[in-house]
């Protein structure tokens, strides 16, 4: 039997890199669409040893003409779709282009399957920021939603244009609400691996203290690895749906610090509060961390937790990895990174 066609858009990402590896694994072709730059190569996929393993094919959320034409070459029997511009803080200072490409960009590929393979399966990366100012917690799919951030607004438009095409045209069209989660080939810019590859290379004095914004927020934090299973699942379903994926725990910004100590075998010190609050190390009083306002949001999301009953017993889903494993796992794959002197991914 020929193998299955997955099409992964956003293929350079975190999550592309270990879906692409997990339907390798599985005996998938993967067709990873990935935006023209002028740095071909894609590290992530290279760090889990899948770059030559793969097929890629130029691909922006922005360009319909690009969409159609790659849907009518591919045909892929599923489409998971992992692009956007997927970092909160730059969404209020790009929010036109965010919800562009986060939010009409899931209709332009939705009509490109309406138009070339109405029988493809799709996979929605939705997020737990569309639930943002939530009335409880935890959130699960019957949630209300209020989204704090052009991202989130973004999100919403496309896990709305999912059901939508799901109920108007029979499209097996799932949406996945995944609380955050991370792994050692997180973006360095969202805060776990900011703190887990700041605290390595403070130790090796490649640099001062990690400068952070709001320490209070809390977040469900999971392993991307775990995630992306979750994802397959979701498209293996006879009939599409919603589901929340999440650990169920939360924790703050300031206790994600303390996991990552932990793990460089440091005790830390708390001191001050607001803007002057920082983290020294016990042993030797040099500042871990401090606060820089520069990185408050304008709106913040300040409580995440999930409720996965739903992927639990309908998926058969279940995180691995908790938050202090999760800690350590970053912060010595960032350590050895920083003793081995490789770029930072
Ligand atoms: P990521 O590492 O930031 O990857 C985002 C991907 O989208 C990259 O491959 C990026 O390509 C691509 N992309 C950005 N703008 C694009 C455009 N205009 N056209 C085509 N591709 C574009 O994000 P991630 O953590 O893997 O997350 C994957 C998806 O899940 C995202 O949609 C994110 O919003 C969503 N999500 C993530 C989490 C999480 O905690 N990680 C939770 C819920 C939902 P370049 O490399 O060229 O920039
Ligand atoms: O790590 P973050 O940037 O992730 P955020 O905003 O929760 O978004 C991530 O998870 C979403 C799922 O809920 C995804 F949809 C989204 O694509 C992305 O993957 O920030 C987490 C928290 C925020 O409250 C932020 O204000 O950390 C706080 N924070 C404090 N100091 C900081 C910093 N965040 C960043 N990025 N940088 C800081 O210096």
């Amino acid at each position: 039997m020929a193998a299955r066609t997955a099409l992964v858009t956003g293929i350079s990402g975190q999550d592309g890199a270990y879906l692409a590896k997990l339907l390798l694994d599985k005996g998938y072709r993967v067709v990873g669409a990935t935006r023209r730059s002028s740095n071909s190569r894609l590290p992530r996929l290279a760090e889990l040893g899948i770059e030559d393993a793969i097929e890629t094919a130029y691909f922006e959320l922005g360009e319909l003409t690009q969409i159609l034409r790659l849907l009518d070459k591919v045909r892929p029997d599923e489409i998971y779709n992992l692009a956007a511009q997927s970092f909160v803080g730059v969404s209020w200072e790009q929010p036109i282009y965010t919800v562009d490409v986060g939010g009409l960009g899931v209709m332009r590929l939705l009509e490109g399957i309406r138009a070339h393979c109405p029988v493809s399966r799709f996979y929605q990366a939705s997020t737990s920021e569309m639930f943002g100012k939530a009335p409880a917690a935890p959130q699960d799919e019957r949630t209300a939603f209020y989204p704090r951030s052009p991202y989130g607004i973004a999100k919403l438009a496309a896990h709305w244009a999912t059901v939508n095409y799901r109920e108007s045209f029979g499209i097996h069209a799932s949406s996945g609400i995944l609380f955050n989660h991370e792994s050692p080939l997180r973006g360095t810019e969202f805060v776990t691996r900011k703190i887990t590859l700041g605290l390595a290379r403070l130790l090796a004095g490649q640099q001062d203290a990690v400068e952070l914004g709001n320490l209070d927020s809390r977040r469900d934090w999971g392993f991307a690895g775990d995630y992306v299973d979750g994802m397959w699942r979701m498209t293996q379903q006879e009939k599409p749906g919603d589901y929340v994926l999440a650990t169920g725990e939360t924790h703050s910004i300031r206790e994600f610090i303390g996991y990552a100590c932990d793990a460089a075998g440091i005790t830390v010190d708390w001191s001050g509060s607001g803007v002057e609050e920082m983290a020294r190390d016990a042993r030797t009083g040099r500042v871990l961390v401090r606060v820089n306002p520069a990185f408050f949001r304008p709106a913040e999301v300040d409580l995440l937790k999930g409720d996965a009953s739903k992927a639990r017993t309908a998926l058969g889903w279940s995180p691995a990895v908790d938050v202090r494993a999760l800690a350590r796992m970053m912060f010595e794959a960032d350590a050895r990174r920083v003793r081995e002197g490789r770029v930072a991914i």
